[in-house]
């Protein structure tokens, strides 16, 4: 009785641990990376491989910036002069790699490595102010963008730990249209944590992945911890099996079994595989590293197919209040993605939803997208609220209730209903402790 009771409490512990810490699980996809140095750049017939691989994202390591602002990948030079001088194999298949038959859907590319003097130039160049559209790295980061089609620029700071002058470089980026910055720490948090800070604050959301190094230098890192000091879940990386170090190699299974502890331990975003070139090398098959990563969240779970007839999409929403710019209609547009919510005013007290259908229609199952659904942290989700049925929007009836409610999506079935208003009806919006609006990305009804 005892060892099930502890048992209870410890998966209660478990989900509540998973919920609070935004993991990934199976229905989430988790980012699945690989970093690749020279394999990716130099061999063509890496393409097949990678797109059929099963990973998500493929991070190319590594860029090299010198005091002039030019650009090498690994020993060759790419950019200079502000043109693209590399191979025109690697930028055609980069441009490539999330066309057609492909597990990829993000490029990165990874700048500095250890016993580099990258974070030095960028020191240089970047200290004073975010280098300008004239200056001869605005202008050759700009053309690396157009060769390749990068998403992101990733941080492998390993030396030179400047948190100002890397914020500048990385402000300079997505200025000229990178979509991400991705950083890559194995120690030194205060300058991981300062570099964050900065990029959150120009533009939020930016910094959207952590990939932490956990083998080598890393190999003592905590993703709970780091998570902890850097404010959202981190993306911990393995080495795969190797000659290099080969204490810290770990087969397909050793890297799923970690995986999978740790996530359940303190929620994960995903994992990484450290090193393509590995792979390569020792012939070593990179779909099996690819499944490990998913196998660790979970069987892998289809992508729902949407179902059709929201009957709320588009039609008139009002609320007892909305934020600027956050308006009730954002909460009826069919989309979670570039903020769009309503957003009331207050962070205390009922607050409500309202969606003119239009006329009457039967409805038996109802849905809410909350904050986590958006990108927001899962501490902003709605708690306590009901679903309410008018046939003239004013007299209200209750149709269901929710309370205590953690998760991104609330997804509920009921009892079919007739009405022409429906009104979400929300009587505590905090889950976490500290006082939040009503965030609701998008009330759906069928
Ligand atoms: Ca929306």
């Amino acid at each position: 009785m005892k060892k099930l009771l502890l048992m209870f409490l410890t998966a209660i512990f478990v989900i509540f641990t998973i919920n609070a810490a935004n993991s990934a699980s199976a229905a989430d996809i988790p980012v699945s990376a690989i970093y690749s140095g020279g394999p990716s750049y130099l061999v063509s017939s890496t393409q097949n491989d990678l797109k059929a691989s099963g990973f998500n994202t493929l991070i190319q390591w590594s860029l090299h910036i010198d005091t002039n602002g030019n650009l090498k990948m690994n020993d060759e030079t790419v950019c200079t002069g502000g043109a693209y001088t590399g191979q025109s194999a690697w930028s055609n298949q980069w441009l490539s790699y999330k066309s057609g038959t492909t597990s990829i859907n993000r490029l990165e590319i990874s700048v500095g490595a250890g016993g580099t003097t990258d974070f030095a130039s960028i020191k240089a160049l970047c200290s004073k102010g975010i280098p300008g559209s004239d200056t001869n790295l605005y202008k050759n980061m700009l053309a690396l963008k157009s060769a390749t089609g990068a998403d992101a620029i990733n941080l492998d700071t390993e030396d030179t730990y400047d948190s100002v002058s890397t914020i500048n470089f990385c402000k300079m980026c997505l200025n000229m249209g990178y979509s991400y910055i991705t950083l890559c720490p194995y120690t030194n948090t205060t300058y991981w944590k300062a570099v964050k800070s900065g990029l959150d604050s120009f533009k939020p959301g930016a910094v959207d992945r952590i990939y932490l190094q956990c083998y080598d230098g890393g190999a003592g890192n905590n993703p709970g911890t780091w998570a902890t000091n850097l404010g959202m879940s981190v993306i911990p990386g393995l080495w795969c099996t190797n000659t290099g170090k080969p204490s810290y190699g770990k087969t397909p299974a050793q890297v799923q079994s970690q995986l999978a502890s740790w996530n359940n331990s303190y929620g994960i975003a995903g994992g990484f595989i450290w090193l393509y070139d590995d792979i390569r090398n020792n012939g070593l098959s990179t779909a099996s590293y690819a499944s490990a990563i998913q196998n660790a969240f979970g069987p892998a779970t289809p992508t729902p197919t949407p179902i059709p007839g929201n009957y709320a999409l588009n039609k008139t929403a009002t609320a007892n209040q909305y934020v600027t710019g956050e308006t009730p209609q954002k909460a009826v547009d069919g989309t979670v993605t570039g903020n769009s919510k309503w957003c009331s005013t207050s962070n205390i007290g009922t607050q409500w939803l309202i969606v003119d259908l239009g006329s009457a229609c039967t409805i038996k199952r109802w849905i809410v997208k909350h904050a986590g659904e958006g990108g927001e942290t899962t501490g902003f989700n709605t708690r306590d609220f009901k679903l309410q049925k008018s046939t003239d929007g004013n007299s209200w009836t209750d149709v269901d209730a929710v309370t205590g409610n953690t998760a991104n999506i609330t997804d509920r079935t009921v009892t079919a209903f007739t009405a022409r208003y429906v009104r979400l009806y929300i009587t505590n919006p905090q889950t976490s402790t500290s006082n939040i609006a009503a965030r609701i990305y998008e009330f759906e009804l069928y």
